[in-house]
């Protein structure tokens, strides 16, 4: 796929600690918001490919603490992760994340910043179900389903993914640069997530018609402040202070840690809904739909449906 034809692709920055620089591209809305009107966005899949992949009668996956997976667990992730990698399956769904015409980042402006959090939530779901089908074929006994593990930020690196990366940089073919994992910038620490979650208000967006919602995956992302107002650690950091292919906003997929980081994310969207169901995201029309998948925002929002859940809903 050659999407260099996508109009402003050129201006989208290219790497997590640019992101952080740059900050929230207020200065750019009306010309992302037109970038954004004109895009080509990819088919989503048939009705009949959406109802087997996710409406489909399955036992619920279990996402667990990474720092609490059984050694037979850390294995089968890897293991799994190895197939896809060998498949190409694996570069096929870092492809999804390399395309930038999906608008699924605030960098690329307020449509991106209120898909972030559902089109990141509907590709973990097509990665787990990948996992899911090749660990049914390496441990056909397994008698439960994989899931995706979470890191949660506050915790050191997942030792059992030191040096872990099977697959291969998209753009140059080779094995990626290896990982930082260090500052800067911070990572997030857990009085930075209780902020997060909890003093999401003090979000100050700048945006037209900000709600809680608005104010929540502003901060979640990274484009927030502290109550002392310096910034707040979050998503973005996470890339930048992994780093190596994490620190690339189009193959940070290409890392096994990415979704680790975003399983994460989802977790604390999740346990944010239990006190701020109601809050939602300004979107219309196609907007709402997280191509190349067919699903809505709202298609998106009950995790028991979608087969899964977490070990633990409390930060
Ligand atoms: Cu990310």
């Amino acid at each position: 796929m050659n999407h260099s034809h996508h109009p402003g692709e050129h201006d989208h920055p290219e790497t997590f600690d640019a992101v952080i620089t740059q900050g929230f591209p207020h200065d750019k809305l009306k010309l992302l918001a037109k970038l954004n009107k004109e895009r080509v966005r990819e088919k989503p899949a048939p009705r009949a490919a959406r109802i087997a992949r996710l409406a489909a009668p399955v036992a619920t996956a279990v996402r667990q603490d990474q720092a609490k997976l059984s050694r037979a667990k850390r294995t089968a992730f890897r293991n799994a992760i190895v197939r896809l990698a060998e498949e190409g399956k694996y570069l096929e769904l870092i492809r999804d994340h390399m395309d930038m015409s999906h608008t699924m980042h605030g960098s690329m402006g307020e449509v991106g910043l209120y898909r972030f959090l559902a089109w990141h939530r509907r590709y973990l779901l097509e990665m787990e179900r990948e996992l899911q089908r090749v660990d049914a074929i390496l441990r056909p006994r397994a008698t439960s389903k994989l899931g995706i593990p979470y890191w949660r930020w506050q915790d050191r690196f997942p030792g059992w993914l030191s040096g872990f990366l099977p697959a291969t940089d998209p753009n140059t073919g080779l094995a990626p640069p290896p990982r930082k994992n260090a500052s800067p910038p911070p990572k997030a620490k857990a009085a930075d997530i209780a902020i997060i979650v909890n003093q999401f208000s003090i979000q100050n967006t700048g945006l037209t018609d900000e709600n809680d919602y608005t104010k929540f995956t502003y901060g979640i992302e990274g484009w927030g402040v502290r109550p002392n107002g310096t910034s707040l650690p979050a998503h973005n950091h996470g890339h930048s202070w992994i780093g190596g292919i994490m620190n690339n906003t189009r193959t940070s997929p290409t890392d096994p840690m990415f979704w680790l980081h975003h399983a994460e994310i989802d977790r604390l969207w999740q346990i944010w809904r239990q006190d701020n169901s109601a809050a939602a995201p300004r979107l219309e029309g196609s907007d709402r739909i997280m191509d190349p998948w067919e699903e809505s925002y709202d298609d998106l929002l009950d995790i028991t449906a979608l087969g899964y859940a977490y070990d633990s809903t409390s930060l």
